[in-house]
């Protein structure tokens, strides 16, 4: 059972989770745009790992006897000044979902929803690893400059990130085999 308040907010969340996908899809366009495909791949993945957040948490909704309300999605920015700024647009994203997700928890809290709790402990974690990828991947930017070598390198490094997502929403992206 979910209080109506809850419900709504959750389903706000699954607008934003869908945004995410819909902005790093946008940003692997772009990065095949540029020549750099490991980049394109980087963000492709996250595009399914987004995906992955808002239908976990739409399997929810529903699991707990509410609908599902979708609502449209903005469009996402499709230029991009450097892969730096990719990535520091990514991070201002995660913080922002972080926020979100901190909000969501506090709502959950103040309506004694303790199986929304544990639900949304899920993301909290994530939020963590998200913000943290990405602050390693601006740091190696900033390393790395001005220099087309060491760039197209990171690229070449890039291209081997993998995905497996499970069919299964209720488990996480790691639990998929
Ligand atoms: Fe990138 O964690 Fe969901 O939005």
């Amino acid at each position: 059972m979910l209080d109506k308040k809850m419900a709504q907010a959750l389903n706000g969340q699954v607008n934003k989770e869908l945004y995410s996908a819909y902005l790093y899809m946008s940003m692997s366009a772009y990065s095949n745009r540029i020549g750099l495909k490991g980049f394109a791949n980087w963000f492709m993945v996250q595009y399914h790992e987004e995906m992955f957040h808002a239908m976990k948490m739409y399997e929810y909704i529903q699991r707990q006897g509410e609908d599902v309300i979708l609502k449209s999605i903005d469009t996402p920015p499709d230029t991009f000044k450097s892969p730096l700024d990719m990535f520091e647009q990514t991070l201002a994203h995660e913080q922002f979902i972080t926020r979100s997700i901190n909000e969501l928890m506090e709502l959950a809290i103040k309506k004694k929803d303790h199986a929304t709790q544990i639900f949304l402990e899920w993301y909290v974690t994530e939020q963590v690893e998200e913000e943290d990828n990405d602050n390693e991947m601006i740091a190696q930017l900033k390393l790395i400059g001005d220099n087309p070598q060491a760039l197209l390198m990171l690229d070449r490094e890039l291209a081997a990130r993998l995905v497996t997502i499970p069919v299964d929403f209720s488990k996480g992206v790691d639990q998929a085999a």
